[in-house]
């Protein structure tokens, strides 16, 4: 089982190097195979006083940026669910308005580490 781990994280940690504002090539091949609109996710269950925030986030690159941004969306206080989409660039997130709101959404987005990440309102 370790076997099979160790090159995993190696390979997760590279591909997480290779990929952030600088990372240019990686761009172009979404663009050029984005111009069908990708299927946003779905609404999520909401408990009792919780609202959904659906999010369009602009330069995702691979499944490490999705990582990166589900982990510091999770982090903010009161969001207790969160989808982050690749192919349509989106995330749903279940919040409690007491806690948190949009900016704070937003914000978090913009403040993952090493990234260039712009996130705002879906329509
Ligand atoms: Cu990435």
């Amino acid at each position: 089982m370790r076997r099979f781990l160790i090159p995993l994280a190696i390979i997760s940690l590279l591909s997480l190097a290779a990929c952030g504002p600088t990372a240019a090539p990686e761009t172009n091949n979404a663009q050029a195979t984005s111009e069908q609109p990708a299927t946003p996710p779905a609404d999520l269950q909401l408990a009792e006083g919780q609202q959904q925030a659906r999010l369009a986030i602009e330069g995702m690159h691979c499944h490490n940026c999705v990582n990166a941004i589900t982990k510091q969306i999770s982090a903010v206080p009161g969001v207790s669910a969160c989808v982050v989409d690749l192919p349509s660039e989106q995330a749903v997130v279940a919040y409690d308005p007491k806690q948190a709101d949009m900016d704070a959404l937003i914000a978090a987005v913009a403040a993952v580490p090493k990234a260039s990440y712009v996130a705002k309102t879906a329509e």
